[in-house]
């Protein structure tokens, strides 16, 4: 299959190439290095020692002899991604190429104008060209679990049956995002169903959990094939942040009372769902939709579990319970569906099993780079942008 993916320079999108790569698909990749420039904005750093594009893409080639092509540039740029997609004439289309943070997007005005522009136009641009030269293509669109919000009710897939006054519909579920980044996730859901319905475009919505870890077997074949892994206050997500502040020593920064739920799942998986997504493409004029996570964990429980992983192999660590920096529900009800991945074939990699060999370890091997100022949350949703650090109300023991 000839497979694109956009974003293929970050987190999730360099893992993807080389699976798909190793598995004998022409693989090409899209990037403009947004995410190493927000680094530089923020003075932070991904833990991970990172390689060039371009280092990493010729690495690949001398340790497998499997070439990965690049494409450099924005997907915000229509005469850009048009003639990508135009010339590389792909099947598959697996989208990351997006701002992932929710905190980033909450700085000020002009971050979530930025984000904004960036998610939705991009995506705009990609539904048009697909419909201009590749109309039978499989659009993979990452989006997030964080788009419905935490309603008091079961999540579905993406729809569910309704009465109402008697009469009956299958309808998009509500969304109830609770940032301005999720809310970028539910305008590209809407675009791309909008798109799927008018031009009988194929396409997956993958309404995807936390992602955890740093390792996968292509990555692990040499380190200048490693993968970024963040823990700073934008782009740290909240497991491999808790990894972190456990090796260098800081109070884990469990937000509020820590009851926060959410699904989670490790960066294997996502390789993996991508991949069974990718195989069974839906038929064309609906835009299908999976919610891809693995386990739920509350903050809290989260934090325990890297506290108990940590100490098992001789590190000490607190739980402080910060003041909420965001506005979101700390107690509240949250059961999403996730069967349609599992029908498919998922075998998913679980917390306990994972946690200390394939994340603290790796975080303990670079732990001479951890940028301590970074870590403690500064941006508050309510506030905007200040310079105070959110303090710690108590601890856990
Ligand atoms: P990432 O920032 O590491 O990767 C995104 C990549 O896209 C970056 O390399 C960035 O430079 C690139 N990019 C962004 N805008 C671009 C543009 N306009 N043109 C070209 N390249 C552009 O993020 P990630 O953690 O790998 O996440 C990938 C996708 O998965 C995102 O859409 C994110 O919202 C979604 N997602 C991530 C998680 C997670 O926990 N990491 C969870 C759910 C959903
Ligand atoms: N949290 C803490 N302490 C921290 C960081 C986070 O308690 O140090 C809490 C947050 O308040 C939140 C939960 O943990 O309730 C998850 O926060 P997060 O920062 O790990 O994740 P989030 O901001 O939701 O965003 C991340 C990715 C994003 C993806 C999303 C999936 O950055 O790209 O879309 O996870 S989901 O959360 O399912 O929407």
């Amino acid at each position: 299959m000839r497979i694109l993916v956009l974003g293929g320079d970050g987190y999730l999108g360099w893992p993807t190439a080389m699976y798909f790569s190793q598995r004998d698909h022409e693989v090409a990749v899209v990037d403009n290095f947004t995410r190493r420039l927000m680094h530089a904005e923020r003075g932070t750093d991904s833990l991970t020692p990172i390689a060039s594009l371009h280092a990493r893409v010729a690495a690949w080639e001398e340790v497998t002899g499997r070439k990965i092509q690049m494409y450099i540039g924005d997907i915000k740029d229509w005469f850009f991604i048009s003639k990508v997609i135009r010339e590389f004439q792909p099947e598959t289309i697996v989208h990351y190429g997006e701002i992932p943070s929710a905190p980033y997007s909450m700085i000020d005005v002009h971050h979530a104008v930025r984000v904004h522009e960036n998610n939705v136009n991009g995506t705009l641009n990609v539904l048009w060209a697909m419909h201009e030269f590749v109309p039978e293509a499989h659009l993979i669109k990452l989006g997030t679990m964080g788009e419905y919000g935490t309603p008091n009710i079961d999540i579905p897939e993406g729809y569910f049956e309704v009465e109402y006054r008697g009469r009956k519909d299958v309808l998009p579920f509500p969304k109830q995002p609770g940032s301005f980044y999720h809310l970028t996730k539910v305008h590209d859901s809407n675009n791309i169903m909008f798109a799927c319905k008018i031009w009988n475009l194929r396409a997956t919505d993958l309404n995807q959990g936390v992602v955890y870890g740093i390792e996968t077997p292509e990555a692990n074949l040499d380190d200048r094939l490693l993968t970024r892994f963040d823990y700073d206050e934008s782009f740290g997500t909240a497991l491999n942040r808790f990894c972190v502040q456990a090796v260098a020593g800081i109070p884990l920064t469990v937000f509020g009372k820590g009851h926060q739920t959410r699904g989670y799942l490790n960066i294997l998986d996502t390789l993996q769902c991508v991949e069974l997504t990718a195989l069974h493409p839906p038929e064309p004029g609906r835009m299908r939709v999976f919610n891809q996570w693995v386990e739920r964990f509350s903050a809290l429980e989260l934090a325990r579990a890297v506290k108990r992983a940590a100490e098992s192999v001789g590190l000490q660590v607190r739980i402080g319970h910060y003041r909420n920096p965001r506005v979101e529900a700390e107690e509240h009800y949250y059961n999403p569906d996730h069967n349609e991945l599992y029908d498919l074939g998922l075998k998913p990699h679980l917390l306990d099993d994972t946690l200390v060999e394939s994340v603290i370890r790796r975080v303990m091997q670079y732990k001479d780079r951890i940028i301590k100022q970074s870590i403690v949350p500064r941006i508050y949703w309510q506030k905007g942008a200040t310079d105070e650090y959110v303090e710690i109300v108590e601890y856990e023991d």
